[in-house]
């Protein structure tokens, strides 16, 4: 199958190019380069080193022998994304190209407006250009289990059943995402499902949770660093367990949020990969949106802390666990039981060994303990939901309550 990939620079992107082409897919791609600029704009780098577009286009080709056409480009720039799609003809196009940061999104009017710009100007030039060059091309969306909030009830996948006044319909379910970043995807969501209801494009948006995970099988054991993708810790591009495990290796305490009893979906990178390939292997009808939630499980931010310290000390990393004032407006005690059987149904075979998964990156990072070691002035958050930037204070040790949580 033919798969363009928008973001392939990306720590999604970069590894999903590499899956596809193991597999015989026929790959090309383009990325603005835009994330390396806003992680040095966070004072930070990747904790794996990460090489240029030539040199990883050169080593793509020594592992896959394939030559891969990977553009940079601006999909907010309609016509680069239809002269792209003219020359390739995608079959399927995987949208991981955007802005992927909540707190980035909510430093100041500037990250809100280019978030939802950048986010969902480019998603609506990718739908129109499907529309006018590749209408039967299948769309896998990457939208975000944030979307939904945190609702008192249980989240079904993207749709359910609600009887109101004595009638019933079946509706989007409704969301209530949680910063300006995760409200740019519910935005796409939107116009993706109603780009499907008028123009009969199919597509199939999903709602990840937050990955973690340093590697993938195909990329050989002891991968070339030029195929390594990249793992962030600041605190806008890195997510709660990559940071977590970047934290352990130089011994700075695990910056949990509040108590850390916030529950999210969480996902290694080697499911992703499994997820997003079902997804298009297996595409939907004509003029069909569908939304799967894509998860291997739910866990509070506090458990997975006491994971990563305990796979950190059977490594022989002694690492506390600290409690910060959350920087966040997000729920702190809150019920969540989403659903995820649209990609079981479809043959989806979560990991589940997340200590394992762990593991493999606290090893992985081990070798780059100077490159977190730099930055380390940066991991402590001081990005505000209310715009009060300062840099959250220390509430304590982790703490007994949370011991019987
Ligand atoms: N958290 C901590 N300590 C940290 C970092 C995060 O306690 O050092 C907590 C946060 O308060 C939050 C939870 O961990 O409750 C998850 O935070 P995160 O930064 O790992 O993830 P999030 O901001 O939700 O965003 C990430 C990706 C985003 C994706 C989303 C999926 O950056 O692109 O859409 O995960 S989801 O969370 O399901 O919406």
């Amino acid at each position: 199958m033919r798969v363009f990939i928008t973001g392939i620079d990306g720590y999604l992107g970069w590894t999903l190019a590499q899956y596809l082409t193991a597999r015989g897919h026929d790959v090309a791609g383009a990325d603005t380069m835009m994330r390396r600029e806003w992680v040095a704009e966070m004072n930070s780098q990747s904790a794996i080193p990460i090489y240029s577009r030539e040199e990883r286009i050169a080593a793509f080709k020594e592992r896959y022998g394939k030559n891969l056409d990977f553009r940079v480009g601006d999909f907010t720039d309609y016509d680069f994304v239809t002269s792209f799609f003219e020359e390739f003809k995608p079959e399927a196009i995987v949208h991981l190209g955007q802005m992927p940061s909540a707190p980035y999104s909510m430093i100041d009017q500037k990250h809100t407006v280019f978030t939802q710009y950048n986010n969902v100007i480019g998603n609506l030039n990718i739908l129109y250009a499907m529309k006018e060059i590749v209408p039967d091309a299948h769309l896998l969306k990457l939208g975000t289990m944030g979307e939904y909030g945190t609702p008192n009830v249980d989240i079904p996948e993207g749709f359910f059943e609600i009887e109101y006044r004595g009638r019933k319909d079946y509706l989007p379910f409704p969301r209530q995402a949680a910063s300006f970043y995760h409200w740019s995807k519910v935005h796409d969501s939107n116009n993706t499902m109603y780009a499907c209801k008028i123009w009969g494009l199919r597509a199939t948006d999903v709602m990840q949770g937050v990955v973690f995970g340093t590697r993938i099988d195909e990329m050989g054991e002891n991968p070339d660093p030029r195929l390594r993708t990249r793992l962030d810790f600041d605190q806008c591009f890195g997510t709660a367990i990559n940071r977590f495990c970047c934290q352990a290796v130089i011994g700075h305490p695990l910056t949990l949020f509040g108590a850390g009893h916030q529950k999210r979906g969480f996902l290694p990178l080697r499911d992703s990969m499994q997820c997003l390939t079902i997804a298009l292997e297996n595409p939907p009808k004509e003029g069909e949106y569908r939304v799967f939630n894509q998860f291997e499980e739910t866990y509070t931010i506090v458990e997975l802390a006491d994971m990563v310290q305990e796979v950190a000390g059977e490594l022989g990393l002694d690492v506390d666990i600290y409690e910060y004032e959350n920087p966040r407006h997000e729920a702190a005690e809150h019920y969540y039981n989403p659903d995820r059987k649209h990609l079981i149904d479809l043959g989806y075979k979560p990991t589940h060994d997340v200590k394992a998964e762990m593991k493999i990156m606290i090893q992985d990072l081990m070798q780059h303990r100077d490159r977190i070691m730099e930055k380390k002035d940066i991991l402590v958050p001081d990005i505000r939901w209310d715009g009060k930037h300062h840099r959250s204070t220390v509430i304590g040790k982790r703490s007994e309550r949370n011991v019987k949580a």
